[in-house]
């Protein structure tokens, strides 16, 4: 009998030069006109008292916040290219952010050294931009959140660096889609198992692992809120979701297993069998409609756009529409 060929997901054990940590450059200063969040000085936030749902006011000010980290994210992707030090990505970040009155969210949250968190190849989240040049073929998630108003937006993307070959592309296109996937759960009344079901159930389709120990979170006054957005299936999150509620969903997928281990520096999370990871990232509001992605500009646009052109994803539907005002 012939023997069957096996279908190909072999690839998805290729293998590639593990990510090697540069040297991080001292802390950047911020000028005093920049209006601070609790933690900036201290770097411990104080505890979460914040109700999930958001004021008219805040909302408001989420939606200026939110357009401006889409637009930092959208300025540094032009900067990505092979032979760009992550740490350059975070000083132009830095600047940029400070440049419109702002604070960049992550610098000295929880003792963060950085401004932004930037995340290649095998590096699930949390990346401290460093001297190390990016390389033709890696991968990068950037993680921009700028604090104005008083409140918090927090969205990131992928960006490919020059060629990448196919199942890099074919993990940064499905985690994409499984972000925009959990986008169209959200609804007033919307269980939060729905939005991890949504990103498992296409993960699953997809043969990729869905990292378990980082989730979604509130966002508003407090960088990072009490309700918690699990991106994996689990019934016991059947918290219902109401209109004015303000989230991230962030989803973490793999190339094969989504077991991951810490660097000793206590903040970089890589994948335990050094295969690659990806992450989209928006921040979002429950609207009496559905939902609104708070994390692109005033014209609707977003980094993701381009990506998604990149690795022949569809752009999102009317789900990225804004709701009239
Ligand atoms: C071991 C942090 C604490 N957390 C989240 C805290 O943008 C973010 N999420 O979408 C995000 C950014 C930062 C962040 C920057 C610092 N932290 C990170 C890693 C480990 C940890 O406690
Ligand atoms: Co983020």
């Amino acid at each position: 009998m012939a023997k069957r060929k096996r279908k190909s997901a072999a690839n998805h054990n290729r293998w590639h030069r593990p990510v090697l940590r540069g040297l991080v450059s001292p802390k950047r200063s911020v000028p005093p006109h920049i209006k601070l969040p609790p933690y900036a000085l201290t770097g411990q936030p104080p505890p979460s008292t914040a109700p999930p749902e958001r004021t008219p006011e805040e909302i408001a000010a989420m939606r200026h916040t939110g357009a401006l980290a889409a637009e930092v994210l959208l300025e540094v992707s032009e900067k990505v290219a092979p032979g760009v030090t992550t740490d350059a990505l975070d000083c132009f970040v830095h600047e940029t952010i400070i440049g419109r009155n702002a604070y960049p969210s992550p610098l000295n949250y929880r003792g963060f050294p950085k401004s932004v968190c930037t995340s290649v190849n095998e590096v699930i989240c949390h990346g401290i931009p460093d001297s190390r040049p990016l390389e033709d073929g890696d991968i990068i998630n950037i993680d921009v959140t700028a604090y104005r108003d008083g409140v918090h937006g927090d969205t990131s993307a992928m960006f490919l660096v020059g060629e990448v070959e196919a199942d890099s592309q074919m993990l940064v296109r499905e985690t994409l889609v499984s972000l925009q996937k959990a986008i169209e759960v959200v609804r007033p009344g919307c269980q939060v198992f729905e939005i991890g079901r949504a990103i498992q159930q296409h993960a699953k389709k997809h043969k990729l692992g869905v990292v378990r120990e980082f989730i979604g979170h509130g966002v508003g006054a407090e960088f990072h809120g009490a309700l918690q957005i699990p991106h994996y299936y689990d019934a016991r999150n059947s918290r219902m979701l109401s209109e004015h509620t303000t989230f991230t969903i962030e989803p973490m997928l793999t190339l094969g297993s989504p077991f991951l281990q810490m660097w000793d520096d206590d903040w970089t999370a890589v994948t335990l069998n050094g295969q690659r990871s990806a992450q989209f990232e928006h921040t979002l509001l429950v609207t009496s409609e559905g939902v609104e992605i708070l994390t692109q500009t005033a014209s609707g646009e977003c980094a993701h756009d381009s990506t998604a052109e990149a690795v022949g994803a569809s752009v999102f539907g009317p789900v990225s529409q804004r709701a009239v005002a």
